[in-house]
């Protein structure tokens, strides 16, 4: 570790002059070698126990700062390996005038697409999923449920589900929704999406490995096909810090309206 890296563990004791408590002057001076670029993503910090002798303070002193940075993002935890600068994220820029699947756009992007399979089976629909894909209160649902990965990074996770007269066999599905649909003459043309922010639970930030709570993005996308039929019913949560949605506006013309609820 460099010299500059060294001086984050330099702490100042309230008997020579400061009044901050330890763990938020060694957080502060760790929070500010990142940001200075004095350690880089994935740079290793030392272990508890060095940070505390070189850093003169306990071993409580240290847990607790660097919790608050794995808490807010900055650091990172391995199990077993120790903690590491976090990774910085390429965020990614998502078109919302074109209609396409994260396969596509991965592809377009030279990243590769795979995906971790979190469910994929028939269920009796929930009301929404009645109302939403019209379905008869005795008809079944198919659910696909997928964290998308994108070279190594997880992205995003989502929830889809649909008719069983166009996805009759969710097992059957491979590495791309869309794709099974094409093959089946039920790819969608046309889709609505609601977008709005959220606060990650736990178990899907673990899934995306993101602190609990931090700003994601949660979506609902709704498909037709050229019919009008809708075709798929999916929610996903979309990493805050990972994803840029980029809308193209237009002035209005005098006849237009403008989409709201009244
Ligand atoms: C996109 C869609 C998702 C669709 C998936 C199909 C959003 C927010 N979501 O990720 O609704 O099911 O693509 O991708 O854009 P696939 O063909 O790679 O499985």
């Amino acid at each position: 570790m460099s010299d500059a890296a060294e001086q984050m563990f330099s702490i100042v004791k309230a008997s020579e002059g400061s009044g901050a408590p330890l763990y938020l002057q060694l957080k502060k001076n760790i929070e500010d070698a990142v940001q200075r670029g004095v350690i880089g993503p994935g740079d290793a910090l030392p272990s508890e126990r060095d940070i505390a002798l070189k850093a003169d303070v306990s071993r409580v002193t240290v847990r607790k700062a660097v919790q608050d940075l794995v808490k807010s993002g900055i650091l990172v935890q391995r199990h077993g390996s120790g903690t590491f600068v976090a990774p910085r994220m390429e965020r990614v820029e998502q078109s919302l005038s074109r209609l396409t699947s994260f396969t596509d756009d991965m592809a377009r992007r030279g990243m590769t697409a795979s995906s971790v399979w979190l469910d994929k089976g028939v269920y009796p629909p929930s009301p929404d999923e009645i109302m939403i894909l019209g379905l008869s209160a005795k008809e079944m649902v198919a659910r696909v449920s997928r964290l998308r990965i994108a070279n190594d990074t997880p992205m995003a996770i989502e929830r889809a589900s649909l008719s069983l007269t166009v996805l009759p066999d969710p097992a059957a599905v491979g590495s791309s929704l869309y794709n099974a649909l094409e093959m089946t003459g039920h790819r969608p043309v046309r889709a609505v999406q609601r977008i709005s922010a959220i606060n990650i639970g736990a178990a899907d930030a673990k899934l995306l490995d993101v602190p609990v709570g931090s700003a994601c993005l949660h979506i609902e996308r709704i498909s037709y096909l050229a019919s009008g039929k809708v075709i798929e019913f999916t929610r996903s949560v979309y990493r805050g810090d990972a994803y840029d949605f980029v809308a193209e506006l237009r002035l209005a013309g005098p006849s237009e309206d403008f989409g709201g609820k009244t």
